[in-house]
């Protein structure tokens, strides 16, 4: 008997409630999951053993890594979780589902064995009713529960024993938003999944995803507001039931501050929607980003003077207007909407994320100052939502429809789907302010190309009744948001009538990045503006590329400098300061994310984060911060370049480089080593800059201002490997080089190795003989290394390579990458070192394939002041040279 009522505990303990004294129980099925990468019949069976399967916890997705190895592609198809859930006894008389907040991209439910539900879309919660296909169990005699030697109690068996299993898919699918995308699809349950029980009267759950309570604020100004909130009722009792709805409004410190109820008769299977309204709040707390004051509305719902049920939402007090000339105001106030986008990916992780990594990088993002972000391309984990209402962040949520549609009434109308849920599932967040519907979805054709110019009239037309069907949707489920739709740099959004449609236009766009100039992006927004004085304007997405490793005293457009990247934003932050029309800016991205198919010297990373993969933040996030959050701070902006070279002039002298340092606060003296380099005032971006002459080794730079008489510095010592201006001279023996051929970028590889910038042959020094600096395709993965930011840039038709370095052994090492898809036999040359010739036909795409990294290695010995001379002899086509390296044994 003892051993029972122990057995009854863990049964409880194990659903963390006790059902009859709470009215709704929830939680977490995280754990214990089986899971099998592959397709196999019947696993949905409980007489299918899954013995042999892994073990593992949600969040999951099977996709974390290969989407970053060199093949170029990642596991997208089926797979297979499936784990126990016990109910014993006391669960008989609830009603049970399963609320899975996000599985990518198909699911399949099944409980025992049967069919529970299916839910297509990966970004989207789903609930599934189980009710009536579980089992309840008698904890059956003492069998069950055993003590062992050490007194430990082990359950077993007790209570009904089910089988969960999902089927999930994450396989192309022409009718399944997105079609094409540039990041990674990551399959699995890569979401929290939740048991949720309810008395037999409760708050729908079957209303897409949601919990069936819809709070909106019809009347909020300063001295009052109103709520008013709908309850979607059913009764699922045997019975008709008097059913009685209390909402109870509670302020930011948990008082209660209204409350209003109402009862109705229900049928038994009868469902009802009860609309209420709370009464007027006095002198609201309004929400706002500065002051983000949460109400909560706690509904409960009696069943003949039971309570059966209970859901707590969010609720902000705010409103907010766009207007197509003054842009955003909150709460009657302008207020300049400044963010960023957010894609849910983290290095390691994929896309399986827990609740805290989630509300961490909104920490960062609003640390950095932001008010605004933009939650693209698709509805992101509750923890999300709840963090922007708390943080304080406005939120433009969309729907993952990218690049292109397939012009049917099934894909349409997985779409619809889509917004309704994320409408429904998030509709209580005061976040959110916009609901998007699409993203440059005149990128592609229907057939999956590039478009350059829309010759398709129909499918134009298609994806314009498209566009309204879903703008519509959105303002009929929700009139209290603006509708939005991001397109990007093209006359077709025009030409076809789509960029009509929304009600906020967001605009991508990359002058500066992709092609053009800084300036593009300015005079492209006065054009747009001054044609369509109409249409409210919000630049969705503007960013450059960058890595932390690259760095250049040179920066040029694409070469992934954290230089260029700042260069970027700083022109970017003065252009938009510069038109108030604009509603709003966010930047693209804050983190980097999955990019599949896509090169640069990182390959399969969009590298537009203000922070890197591993969220690491570049030196551009501290640009935003000295610009966006009033905090006191100075920032020396050499973060991305702690260890550099600096080449020797003739003199001994290393020539200066730029220090930048962003703040917040006034003027900023810069002390390096101990000497003042002066005081400085910084700029309309808050930038100051010095030039520095830095020493060999360990420079030590404190950078201090003051606010309200507090003294606020910044302390970063930078490290300097000189590269005498002779190699052959005897004060500095020479040890070894390596070169970044083809780049004016520094290159920091993972043994702190320095490549140095490029440049011709000079007499005494080094560099190349010839030829012009030339880049590799943006989406060329090159292949075989560890470093393809050294190879995607390169020295195309060099005659050869020198170093003037005393006489001795080297050690010499070249390296190369094919770059373009050409046959073998096309490119053809010799090489020579020394007058050696040491390859007579080196043909790079024949012996080893298009864009794989290659390394060749010799020893030379250098005699007579003759240093180490590479030559090249052309056979077919012209010579090509990614990277050199001359070392001493
Ligand atoms: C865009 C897309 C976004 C891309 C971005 C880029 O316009 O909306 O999905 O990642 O450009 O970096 O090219
Ligand atoms: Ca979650």
């Amino acid at each position: 008997m003892k051993f029972l009522l122990l057995a009854l505990l863990f049964t409880s303990a194990g659903l963390q409630a006790q059902p009859s004294e709470a009215a709704r129980t929830r939680s977490s099925l995280n754990e214990n999951w089986r899971f099998r990468p592959s397709g196999l019949a019947f696993a949905e069976r409980p007489s299918t053993s899954d013995a042999g399967w892994d073990v593992v916890t949600l969040p999951h997705t099977w996709n974390a890594d290969d989407p970053f190895d060199d093949p170029e592609s990642y596991r997208r198809g089926e797979s297979w979780y499936r784990r126990h859930l016990r109910l014993g006894d006391e669960m008989r008389g609830r009603r049970l589902f399963l609320h899975f907040e996000g599985a990518n991209q198909t699911a399949t439910v099944y409980v025992n064995g049967a069919y529970a539900g299916h839910h297509e879309g990966g970004y989207t919660a789903f609930t599934v009713e189980i009710t009536d296909l579980v089992s309840f169990g008698e904890p059956a005699g003492e069998t069950e529960v055993e003590a062992d030697n050490a007194g430990a109690v082990r359950a077993e068996d007790v209570g009904g024993d089910n089988l969960i299993a999902v089927q999930v898919d994450n396989s192309h699918d022409p009718f399944v938003p997105p079609l094409s995308v540039g990041y990674a699809l990551y399959g699995g349950i890569y979401r929290d999944v939740w048991l949720v029980t309810t008395g037999a009267v409760h708050l729908a759950m079957d209303d897409h995803g949601s919990s069936g309570v819809f709070v909106s604020t019809p009347e909020v100004s300063r001295r009052q507001a109103v709520a008013e909130v709908r309850a979607e009722v059913v009764n699922d009792a045997d019975a008709a039931q008097r059913v009685r709805v209390v909402h109870v409004l509670t302020d930011a410190d948990g008082n209660e501050v209204g409350r209003a109820e109402e009862s109705v008769a229900l049928a038994a299977g009868a469902r009802q929607s009860v609309v209420q309204r709370l009464p007027t709040v006095a002198n609201p707390a309004l929400w706002s980003p500065d002051s983000p004051s949460l109400y909560r509305v706690t509904t409960d719902v009696y069943a003949d003077g039971r309570l059966a049920d209970r859901v707590t939402s969010p609720l902000g007090f705010r409103w907010f207007a766009f207007s197509p000339s003054t842009g955003f105001s909150l709460n009657g106030e302008k207020l300049v909407l400044r963010g960023t986008n957010r894609h849910q990916d983290y290095e390691g992780l994929g896309s399986a994320l827990s609740d805290g990594q989630h509300v961490r990088d909104l920490e960062w993002i609003k640390d950095m100052g932001a008010n605004f972000l933009r939650l693209a391309h698709y509805p992101q984990d509750p923890a999300v939502l709840e963090a922007a209402d708390r943080l304080g962040l406005l939120i433009w949520e969309e729907i993952p429809v990218v690049n292109y549609i397939n012009r049917s009434e099934r894909f349409t109308q997985n779409a619809e789907t889509m917004l309704r849920e994320m409408i429904r599932q998030h509709h209580n967040h005061p976040s959110v302010v916009m609901w998007g519907s699409m993203n440059e979805v005149f990128l592609w054709s229907e057939q999956g190309a590039r478009i350059r110019q829309v010759t398709d009239l129909e499918y134009g037309e298609a994806v314009r009744v498209f566009a309204v069907r879903l703008d519509s949707l959105i303002r009929a489920e929700d009139p209290s948001r603006y509708t939005a739709m991001a397109i990007h740099g093209s006359g077709v959004y025009g030409t076809t009538g789509v960029e009509a449609v929304p009600q906020v236009l967001g605009l991508n766009l990359y002058d500066g990045w992709y092609g053009g100039t800084f300036g593009g992006f300015g005079r492209g927004l006065d054009r747009r503006h001054a044609a369509h004085p109409e249409h409210v304007l919000f630049v969705s997405e503007y960013g450059a590329g960058s890595d932390r490793r690259m760095n250049s005293l040179a920066p040029q457009r694409f070469d992934y400098t954290g230089q260029w990247h700042r260069m970027y934003h700083e022109s970017y932050i003065r252009q938009i300061a510069e038109r108030p029309y604009l509603a709003g800016t966010a930047i693209w991205n804050q983190f980097d994310f999955s990019q599949p198919h896509t090169g640069g010297s990182i390959s399969h990373l969009n590298q537009k984060g203000m922070q890197a993969w591993d969220r690491e933040p570049k030196d551009a996030y501290y640009l935003y911060k000295a610009n966006w959050n009033p905090e006191p701070m100075v920032y020396i902006a050499s973060r991305d370049w702690p260890l550099r070279s600096a080449a020797l002039g003739p003199d001994g002298a290393a020539p200066p480089q730029p220090v930048d340092v962003y703040t917040t606060v006034g003027p900023v003296e810069l002390v390096v080593n101990g000497r003042s380099l002066g005081t400085k005032t910084p700029d309309d971006v808050r930038k100051a800059s010095w030039d520095v002459v830095f020493e060999p080794g360990d420079n030590v730079l404190v950078a201090r201002g003051t606010r309200d008489g507090q003294a606020v510095e910044d302390r970063f010592t930078i490290t300097v490997e000189p590269v005498p201006a002779r190699l052959a001279d005897p004060a500095q023996p020479f040890r070894s080089l390596a070169v970044n051929v083809g780049s004016q970028v520094q290159y920091v590889d993972g043994d702190r190795r320095i490549w140095v910038e490029d440049q011709p042959y000079r007499p005494g020094s080094y560099g190349h003989l010839g030829g012009e600096p030339t880049q590799f395709n943006k989406d060329d993965i090159i292949l075989g290394t560890a470093d393809p930011g050294l190879i995607f840039t390169y020295q195309d038709g060099l005659d050869g390579y020198r170093f003037d370095v005393p006489d001795g052994d080297y050690r010499l090492e070249l390296r190369f990458g094919e770059y373009a898809d050409i046959q073998p036999g096309a490119r053809v040359f010799g090489v020579s070192i020394n007058g050696r010739r040491v390859e007579n036909a080196l043909d790079l795409a024949g012996r080893y394939g298009f864009r794989q990294s290659a390394a060749l290695r010799y020893d030379v010995t250098a005699r007579d002041g003759e240093g180490v001379r590479v030559e090249f002899s052309r056979v077919a086509g012209e010579p090509v040279l990614s990277a050199i390296t001359l070392t001493r044994p």
